[in-house]
């Protein structure tokens, strides 16, 4: 496969940005070889500097659900643009797109709006300390919440393929109120919050794991958190930056019927656009300011050219209800090949799968939390990546990333795929 100017772009990239690239997963460090630089994409398509075409299974990691370059978004795009592209002002958009994610997540009475999910998410915590009035907070170990200091104690994504659980940087006090607790442990919430008994804020996680691959909650684990939070007075806070109108229209909370306190948003909601949001109950928002005292505020929040790209994007979501069973069709469709093939070839790797989203995972063990999770041979993932690359299928170049399918991706693209994955294991294994 020629990646000739993928391979001189980034020899030029690695002279002026570090690592070459501006978000370090994309640097292909946990799979091996050089990353391919993007020309474009449409439906469910990549094209490299090269010409090569991909088969997306990432979506610019959640994003692309309705494919990638779709016309309603482009076009929302277009006409906004030349209206002007920011304004440091409150617009029309924003009161538009705030009613409709009010009216989409069943936690969210109210909403703002901010630039990332790493922004939403510290954001968030910010909140739920000054409306309790307490410091400490608890996440999950292999759960990734963006790179604000707090977050970065054992965290999954990159950090962790990075193999830097706790990065330099985030200070022993900045650690110390954030506890750590394994994923789907209950008894291990319960442990921390009888030893922190009235000190905390809140408990943060991904309602659905992508970033340590993809995790279910064991049944009963959320149920679990929902309850401990009411009794104890802890804000309970999904970080659907993933799951947020990915699993269903109404995200992970509304599919599994359990709702938060709290949620943050990400991803799907800018419609590819950079777009976080933070948002939930009246009684808590109204400690944002200028409402309240938690000070937050961001130049290009609710900037008019995202707030087109993110209206377009949630508009066609809760318009058309077909595109959930067309992901959740394409999901069983693509997961039952690739273990139909595991059969085939007697391999007892373990896949998790939730409608839109799966992982192949390079180990024989049930994945319910970062231990087993990294029992994964990471270096067979980089062949297979690397195989799968090679047949003209992108997936995530980390073996702790979940993947994300797109309603682009049509019978010709799954037989593809699964034809593709069974040919990978074959040359791997061999
Ligand atoms: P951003 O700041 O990257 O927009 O969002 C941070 C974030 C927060 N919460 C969850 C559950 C997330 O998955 C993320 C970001 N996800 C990663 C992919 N695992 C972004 C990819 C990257 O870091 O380049």
């Amino acid at each position: 496969m020629n990646i000739k100017n993928s391979k001189n772009l980034f020899s030029q990239a690695k002279q002026f940005i570090p690592g070459g690239v501006n978000s370090p997963v994309r640097a292909f460090k946990a799979v091996g070889g050089d990353p391919l630089f993007i020309k474009s994409a449409n439906g469910a398509y990549l094209y490299d500097e090269d010409d090569n075409a991909y088969i997306e299974l990432i979506n610019s990691w959640g994003p692309m659900i309705l494919g990638h370059n779709h016309p309603d978004v482009r076009e929302a795009v277009v006409k906004a643009i030349a209206g002007g592209t920011s304004f440091g002002a409150p617009t029309a958009r924003e009161v538009e797109i705030a009613e409709l994610i009010c009216s989409m997540v069943p936690s969210i009475e109210k909403v703002r709006m901010v630039n990332s999910g790493t922004e939403a998410t510290m954001s968030a915590i910010r909140v739920a300390r000054g409306y309790t009035g307490r410091d400490k907070f608890i996440k999950f170990e292999g759960n990734y919440h963006g790179h604000g200091d707090s977050f970065l104690i054992a965290a999954g994504s990159g950090a962790m393929t990075m193999g830097t659980p706790n990065s330099p940087g985030v200070t022993t006090g900045t650690a110390m109120d954030t506890l750590l607790a394994p994923y789907n442990d209950l008894s291990a919430v319960k442990s921390l919050v009888e030893a922190n008994k009235d000190e905390i804020a809140a408990i943060i996680l991904e309602p659905v794991a992508g970033n340590m691959g993809c995790v279910l909650p064991a049944p009963g684990f959320l149920e679990g958190l929902r309850g401990l939070c009411d009794e104890e007075g802890i804000v309970l806070i999904f970080d659907e930056v993933m799951t947020g109108f990915r699993l269903s229209a109404g995200g992970a909370q509304e599919l599994l019927g359990v709702k938060p306190d709290m949620t943050t948003l990400g991803k799907i909601i800018g419609g590819g656009m950079p777009v976080g949001a933070y948002g939930g109950r009246k009684e808590i928002m109204e400690y944002v300011s200028p409402d309240g005292p938690v000070y937050q505020a961001g130049t290009l929040s609710g900037n008019p050219m995202a707030m087109a790209a993110g209206f377009a994007m949630l508009k066609q979501l809760s318009e058309h209800p077909e595109v959930y069973s067309k992901l959740e069709t394409t999901g069983g469709k693509l997961v039952e090949g690739i273990k139909d093939s595991l059969k085939k070839l007697n391999l007892s790797f373990t896949v998790n799968h939730l409608g839109s989203m799966y992982s192949l995972f390079f180990t024989d063990l049930k994945v319910k939390d970062l231990t087993t999770a990294q029992s994964c041979d990471t270096a067979l993932f980089g062949k297979y990546f690397q195989a799968m690359l090679h047949r003209g299928v992108y997936l995530a170049p980390s073996q702790f990333e979940s993947l994300f399918l797109s309603t682009a991706l049509e019978e010709k693209e799954i037989a593809h795929v699964i034809e593709a994955n069974e040919d990978s294991l074959k040359e791997i294994l061999s």
